[in-house]
């Protein structure tokens, strides 16, 4: 079909011509416009998780190989997510526009790929876990209209066309309007309706409003931030990181809502008796405070994926001990509500002396949406990929030969204890200071045994030991400082810390997969006259 390169007729009217082919893919583009939008709209009336482009976004979070999500992670920071929706987002565009072209150019191909672009949409939402009985209804209605959408377009550029390269080219005019106020304004009600809804999909959350009435029973012990705990330098952090500054790593693309009055607890597997608990069950159990510095397994050495907080809880182990635990039983697999899993040692959830809970609280106010309202776990001393699990919903008594968390396919060990390490926070690259007398300080961590000594070398000079604040305790960070003289140039500095038990911060560098990076850090800072 080469008719829409045909121009007039010989007669002096002008008619123009239509860029079918973009108007093609205009009009492929509205109709994935309207998908979406009359699918979103459905999903906030009767599913709320089944919004298309969301779900497509999780799922393409879950089959992307790790050294993809590092790349982005390293790209794009905590916009990874912001972008990978952009670029579904960018995908479905230019799908939907060739699938107008497609359908302009040959009859129903167009509509067969909105199909099935549809379809692909509505696997990734009905497979999601805790994906509702009707997810399937608004993928499937949206995809509907949008076919619908395509075939009655497409028939109006058709006449458009048709009309603009006969011999009464005039009258070109009239289908021309048509095409064009069809297109238009369904245009301009799919973006209304679908932010719309996207919008009161994710604002008329009554959970917002039972985090806001939640009232917790007061703890039965405080954790006392000791006098000198926490220096004031700048460019230090704090002992205690603020919620509002706490780093989130989770592979929720939107952050689920839990309703703590439906909420349960169920703990299942290789135990007695299998137990449900309620959030009222759970904190009637008793709270506790007990501060832990939480760490991911991709935090680079000097990195910044780490943070102390006092989080309220109940001890894990108390939790076991009411289903009880059989004999050869070795792992706890936690679930989250979206399905993320975590395979934790069973030893470390039953130890007296480690303090693993079910925190309901973290810095005295209930758990921030982003860090697992209402409840989530916090062991020290491994890795949050292995046992912080947010959202938490669900614990399987089992065997690390018998079950596999989420991140154990994907490169990263079944087992993961934080490893040791220490960082400088200032003076920061890149930022240089004035020759004199200079403030060196950082973090260091070593859970669960304790820092007991942080060391500094300046251009590969002696190891110096520097002063420690107050520790909380031992599954807490440190902060560490040093007076140094410091001359005009550049200079390196490194840091290497030591545990209470004699142990030396690794020195030989790894990467953080499988199981968390090691080396010293060696910063470069300027130094002016
Ligand atoms: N449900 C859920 N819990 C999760 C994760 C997740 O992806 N989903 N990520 C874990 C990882 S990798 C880390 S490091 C910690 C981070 O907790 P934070 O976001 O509160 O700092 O949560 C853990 N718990
Ligand atoms: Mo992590």
């Amino acid at each position: 079909m080469t008719t829409d390169t045909v121009t007039s007729s010989d007669r002096t009217t002008t008619v123009r011509r239509p860029h079918a082919w973009l108007w093609a893919a205009f009009a492929g583009i509205v109709s994935a416009a309207v998908l979406l939008a009359v699918a979103e709209a459905l999903a906030a009336l009767v599913a709320r998780s089944a919004s298309p482009i969301l779900a497509v976004g999780s799922f393409i979070v879950d089959i992307v190989p790790r050294p993809l999500k590092e790349l982005a992670i390293t790209l794009f920071g905590e916009a990874d997510k912001v972008a990978l929706l952009a670029g579904v987002g960018l995908g479905a565009a230019v799908a939907a526009a060739v699938a107008g072209a497609l359908e302009y150019r040959f009859r129903f191909a167009g509509v067969g790929l909105l199909g099935i672009g549809g379809v692909l949409a509505t696997a990734a939402i009905v497979t999601r876990t805790g994906a509702g009985g009707l997810s399937w209804l608004p993928p499937v209605v949206g995809t509907l209209a949008g076919v619908v959408m395509l075939l009655l377009a497409i028939v109006r550029l058709r006449r458009w066309v048709a009309a603009a390269t006969a011999e009464n080219a005039p009258a070109a005019g009239a289908d021309r309007r048509q095409f064009l106020i069809l297109t238009g304004l369904t245009a301009v009600g799919a973006v209304v309706v679908g932010v719309g809804a996207r919008v009161l999909n994710a604002a008329t959350s009554s959970v917002a409003a039972a985090r806001d009435a939640l009232r917790l029973p007061a703890a039965r012990t405080t954790v006392t931030v000791p006098e000198g705990a926490s220096w004031d330098i700048d460019g230090l952090s704090p002992i205690i990181t603020p919620n509002g500054d706490f780093y989130r790593v989770d592979t929720a693309l939107t952050v689920p809502n839990v309703d703590p009055t439906t909420w349960r607890l169920s703990i299942e597997g290789m135990v007695d008796t299998p137990v449900e608990l309620s959030f009222d069950d759970l904190v009637g159990m008793g709270l506790d405070e007990y501060g832990v510095t939480l760490t991911c397994v991709s935090n680079e050495v000097g990195g910044g994926l780490v943070g102390n907080a006092i989080w309220t809880g109940v001890p894990i182990r108390d939790v076991l001990r009411m289903a009880g635990v059989q004999g050869d039983a070795d792992m706890v697999l936690s679930e989250s509500v979206d399905g993320y899993t975590a395979s934790t040692p069973l030893s470390s959830l039953t130890d007296e002396n480690l303090d693993a809970i079910f925190a309901v609280a973290m810095n005295g106010e209930p758990l921030p949406f982003e860090h697992g309202f209402p409840v989530r776990m916090v062991v020290p001393g491994l890795y949050g990929y292995v046992s912080a699990t947010k959202w938490v919903t669900k614990l399987t008594v089992t065997r690390f030969d018998q079950a596999e968390a989420y991140w154990t396919p994907r490169g990263y060990s079944a087992e993961a204890p934080i490893k040791m390490s220490s960082r400088v926070d200032t003076p920061k690259i890149g930022s240089p200071v004035a020759a004199g007398t200079v403030v060196i300080a950082g973090m260091a961590w070593a859970q669960p045994v304790g820092v007991q000594k942080v060391e500094v070398s300046i251009d590969d000079g002696d190891w110096q030991q520097t002063q420690l604040s107050t520790p909380i305790n031992d599954q807490s960070w440190v902060q560490w400082k040093l007076d140094w003289n410091a001359e005009p140039g550049s200079h390196y500095i490194a840091v290497r810390a030591t545990d209470k038990q004699g142990n030396l911060q690794i020195q030989d560098q790894a990467p953080i997969a499988p199981d968390g990076s090691s080396g010293w850090q060696r910063t470069l800072v300027t130094v002016s006259s």
